[in-house]
This record gives C-alpha cells, sequence and structure tokens, in this order.
C-alpha cells in the first residue's frame, strides 16, 4: 500500500506513448494496487500509469462510486476492439487537471481487450460512464488528456489556469 504522486498539467510526462508491458511479474502487481490507493484516495473513478508517473500501459479503474462495494477493475495494455456508434456526453474531468470540467462525447459502447492483474488475457465490454472512463484513461496511455477532445478556445483557457496555479505553487514553496 503506497499512495503515489499525481502529475499535473501542463507536463511532458503526461504527453508520452506509452511501452507495453512485456511481463506482469510483481512489481507490476503492486504498482497495480498502490495505484488504486492513489485512485480511491484522490477520489477519482479512474487513473492511468503516466498520471504517477510511470510510462507503462496499464490503468485501473472503478465507477461504483461505493466504498462499501468496489468493483475495481485492472487493465495492462488496453486495446480498443469494438466502439459503438452512438456516443454518450459526459461532463468530464481528471486528476492531472484539478478543478476543470468539459463535456466530452465519446463511444457508448466498447469492447475492450486486454492483460489482467494474472496477466490473463480477457475482455471486456462497457457502456455509458465506465466505457467513458476507460477511453480516457487509455489516452492518457498515447499522451492525450481529455481538453484534447474540445475546443483550442476552452483548452487553452484550462491550460492557462493550470499554468498560473502552478507558478503560484511554486512561488509559495519558495517563500515558505
Ligand atoms: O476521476 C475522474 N473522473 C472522471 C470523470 C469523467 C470522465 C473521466 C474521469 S477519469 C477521472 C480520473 C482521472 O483523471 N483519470 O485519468
Ligand atoms: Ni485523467
Amino acid at each position: 500500500m503506497a499512495l503515489l504522486p499525481i502529475i499535473i498539467a501542463p507536463d511532458a510526462r503526461l504527453k508520452v506513448t506509452c511501452a507495453p508491458v512485456e511481463n506482469v511479474d510483481a512489481d507490476i502487481v503492486r504498482l497495480l494496487d498502490d495505484m488504486l490507493d492513489t485512485m480511491y484516495t484522490a477520489p477519482g473513478l479512474g487513473l492511468a500509469a503516466p498520471q504517477v508517473d510511470v510510462q507503462k500501459r496499464i490503468l485501473v479503474a472503478d465507477v461504483s462510486r461505493d466504498p462499501d462495494n468496489r468493483d475495481p477493475i485492472f487493465l495492462i495494455n488496453p486495446e480498443l476492439l469494438e466502439a459503438s456508434e452512438d456516443l454518450f456526453k459526459y461532463e468530464e474531468g481528471c486528476l492531472s487537471l484539478p478543478e476543470h470540467y468539459a463535456e466530452v462525447e465519446r463511444p457508448a459502447k466498447i469492447k475492450v481487450g486486454y492483460l489482467d492483474r494474472d496477466g490473463k488475457r480477457q475482455e471486456l465490454e462497457a457502456e455509458d460512464i465506465l466505457a467513458t472512463v476507460i477511453q480516457h484513461e487509455m489516452d492518457h496511455l498515447d499522451g492525450v488528456l481529455f481538453v484534447d477532445h474540445i475546443s483550442s478556445l476552452k483548452r487553452s483557457l484550462i491550460l492557462r489556469k493550470l499554468r498560473k496555479t502552478k507558478k503560484q505553487k511554486a512561488k509559495e514553496t519558495a517563500e515558505a
């Protein structure tokens, strides 16, 4: 059990294409568990490895929102196998873009192939919020943030505010 620091945008480490996991070994399983703890503590509905400075194709998610009935999923090397024509619109947030939200439309139903935490090949079908969160996390693995799906005007506004907040935080740290 360990909580991992979450990288806040703008940061070059959120823009990289992550590498596939070669072997689901004990280190990967520990990372999955640490990511899940970090996600629940944040709290968030999902978390991708690059957000915690690990450039590997790994994500965790749990959209149950009920601490007494947790339903986590662990996806390693996820691949989109199918995506519906019909779309689902949802107000997205991101732990790497704190306090900023915007509506994004994505396929409403998806089918994903992946390795589970035992390294076994699995397939998963998801719809609505879970489909949205999985696609949001899979984007992170290719250096894509939800703001890359909205107008450049809204994106610039959000990134400018985040840059300002970062500068302010750095200044406060220097003064302390
Ligand atoms: O906590 C999160 N909520 C959320 C809401 C709508 C769409 C996607 C998400 S994922 C996000 C956590 C996060 O940043 N994952 O990368
Ligand atoms: Ni995110």
